[in-house]
């Protein structure tokens, strides 16, 4: 905690220095060292406490995140960090940032499951003085409300899947299903517009579309939902939120009998260790990246809110694509 430590000296202890005539260390004592005994003095200590609300534990994506802001905000770079994860629960997530506000944290960062409702309990930051950097998602709330933002441009990934969807299956008439992420959070509400503006006037037509909450399991039930009511024949292309959701998806066609990636062609978004790898196996046909390592930005931009430094208040992190050759060249040298 960024605070200022009052310590008093005992008195009786003081008092038994100046009597041995030296202090504990052994060396000589004035008369004004023992003068300050009974009295208050200050230390400081640069260690930062910063309340980190994480949504949860949905994906592989997400664990890599947890990962890199526990390694930024170590002990050793000068931080003592409150972890919470909210199983994606926005009502959950909303009370942790109050106990963090309650406790007094030097910093919030946030994590937001979904965009909206975070209003009140940001201005309540403000009010406390606690500066709140959001990372990954962005919310709706006005900007004047936290100090800073650092993620991904989850329309423009959108955008990148669907074109590489519209060059895909060209003029062939295309029945798409969509695995939603979580309702109402910012990457599946702007993966989904930049994706759907990427295929505007072309052959692919989304028959359905329903939310796998960025899971391995929600991708595969309603991805088994789709086979039975569409039958795999009925069904050329998944566009799935993230690798996961598609990961699930790949189960659940594999167990209908048909071959994921050939008879029904896959494309997500994230590009962690276990997507990359079914892309390299041919199970998934295109990858959108999503870099996950976000807490070293994350740490610097506490840090320079604490200082009251300015802060470039919006700070995207590069993204890269991957066809199936591309991502078996370069599976084995990724981080995440
Ligand atoms: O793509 C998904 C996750 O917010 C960018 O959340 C993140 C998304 C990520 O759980 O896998």
């Amino acid at each position: 905690m960024r605070k200022k430590f009052l310590s008093t000296i005992a008195f009786a202890g003081a008092a038994a220095l100046t009597m041995a005539g030296c202090s504990s260390d052994g060396e000589a004592e004035t008369p004004d060292d023992a003068a300050t005994g009974g009295t208050e003095t200050e230390e400081t200590s640069d260690m930062l406490t910063v309340g980190f609300a994480q949504t949860g534990a949905e994906s592989g994506w997400r664990s890599a995140n947890t990962e890199s802001m526990q390694e930024a905000f170590s002990e050793e770079n000068g931080f003592e960090l409150v972890f919470n994860a909210a199983d994606n629960d926005p009502a959950a997530q909303i009370s942790a940032v109050r106990n963090f506000i309650n406790q007094g944290v030097d910093a919030i960062v946030i994590a937001p499951v979904v965009e909206d409702g975070w209003d009140d309990v940001l201005q309540e930051a403000q009010d406390a003085g606690i500066p709140v950097i959001l990372e990954d998602r962005t919310v709706t709330a006005s900007p004047d409300l936290y100090a800073a933002w650092v993620g991904l441009d989850f329309k423009a990934e959108g955008v990148k899947a669907g074109e590489w969807a519209v060059e895909e299956f060209g003029d062939e008439p295309t029945n798409m299903v969509v695995l939603e992420g979580t309702t109402g959070s910012a990457p599946a509400n702007d993966r989904a517009e930049g994706f759907n503006e990427a295929i505007e006037g072309s052959s692919i037509e989304t028959i359905d579309s329903q939310t796998g909450d960025f899971t391995r399991d929600g991708g595969r039930s309603v991805m088994e939902g789709y086979i039975s009511n569409y039958g795999v024949d009925g069904i050329d292309l998944v566009y799935a939120h993230n690798d996961d959701m598609g990961l699930g998806a790949i189960e659940a066609i594999e167990a209908a009998g048909a071959v994921p990636g050939e008879d029904i062609k896959i494309v997500t978004i994230d590009a962690v260790k276990d997507g990359m790898q079914a892309l390299v196996d041919g199970k998934i046909n295109f990858i959108v990246e999503c870099n996950p390592m976000l807490g070293e930005k994350a740490a610097e931009l506490v840090r320079a809110a604490v200082n009251g430094d300015d802060l470039e208040p919006v700070n995207y992190v590069e993204d890269q694509s991957f066809t199936q050759e591309q991502a078996a060249e370069v599976i084995d040298s990724r981080a995440y």
